[in-house]
């Protein structure tokens, strides 16, 4: 019998709580294939403050076992969009001295908002994932990237181009508003017509619900966060099974294997997408 009509009784999917171990390893011993493509590039884009350069900190933290902080992010959710560069995030592997990267980078993009002249502008996301944007570009919301500025690379390497679209969006917000979730979908389509893959993380689980603030272990039992992924899927056209809820560090000092446990599945599955990917261009 169900004693609580916001909790399944059983998950509906495993995690194994606690093996973060094999997750791990798995990241840790990752290595492309290909001698042109040093990196998969793995892009977030959504709206303004769901928790995008969270995640590579919060990625970054679990490699490291440590907390780190490369990419900035904002410490109040204000409807302005705090990453405004294209920037490339790698995180370092072991102490030594050269330094030494793993094999897949990140990049965050400004978040996208509703209005049209306001927040990134979908056509640059569409020229990041093609490795037309160069490093360091700033994003305006006025116009889009042009083919003469000198942001504007106009013969990508593979390296340059993206591997993997991953969605963020926020499990505790309002409501994500229909123009973004528009937004959102475009990108994806244009994704899917480069053969692009893609897939979404659902962060701030741990605000989202009782039982999932309670426990996040509870996050595949909670009904709310299964409606939240539910109708993200319906609305942009991401599957279920590419849909991976996560809680980013923010306020902690020390790290937490269910943390990390729930960061690493995601990771891994953006792992595997990318070498797919690159596999076959
Ligand atoms: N409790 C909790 N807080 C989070 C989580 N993810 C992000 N935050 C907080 O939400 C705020 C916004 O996060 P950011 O990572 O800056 O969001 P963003 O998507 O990069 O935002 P923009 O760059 O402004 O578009 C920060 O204060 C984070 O600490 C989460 O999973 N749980
Ligand atoms: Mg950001």
């Amino acid at each position: 019998m169900e004693s609580s009509t916001s909790v399944l009784s059983e998950p509906w999917r495993n995690v194994s709580w606690g093996n973060k171990e094999v997750d791990l390893q798995y990241v840790q011993e990752y290595q492309t294939e290909r001698d042109d493509i040093k990196h998969l590039r793995i892009l977030l884009h959504g709206p303004v403050g769901a928790g995008k350069s969270s995640f590579i900190n919060s990625v970054s933290s679990v490699l490291r076992g440590r907390m780190t902080i490369p990419a900035l992010a904002s410490n109040t959710t204000s409807d302005r969009s705090f990453t405004t560069k294209y920037e490339t995030h790698k995180i370092r592997k072991g102490k030594g001295n050269p330094q030494t990267f793993y094999p897949f980078v990140f990049n965050d993009v400004m978040g996208l908002e509703t209005g049209s002249g306001s927040g990134a502008h979908p056509e640059d996301i569409k020229l990041a994932m093609k490795g037309h944007v160069r490093e360091k570009y700033k994003f305006s919301p006025a116009s889009s990237l042009s083919s003469d500025d000198p942001g504007y690379n106009p013969e990508p390497s593979a390296d340059d181009k993206v591997h993997v679209l991953v969605c963020v969006i926020s499990a505790n917000s309002a409501e994500t508003k229909n123009p973004v979730l528009q937004k959102m979908a475009a990108i994806r389509e244009a994704a899917s017509n480069l053969g692009i893959p893609q897939m979404a993380i659902i962060t701030n689980i741990d605000g989202a619900c009782g039982e999932t603030e309670k426990d996040l272990k509870n996050v595949y039992k909670s009904k709310h966060v299964k409606k939240k992924m539910n109708d993200f899927s319906a609305a942009v056209g991401i599957p279920m099974n590419c849909i991976f809820p996560v809680k980013n560090y923010s306020e902690e000092i020390d790290i937490n294997d269910d943390v990390d446990s729930l960061i690493l599945s995601a990771l891994r599955r953006m792992i595997d997408f990318g070498d797919d990917f690159i596999n076959k261009i």
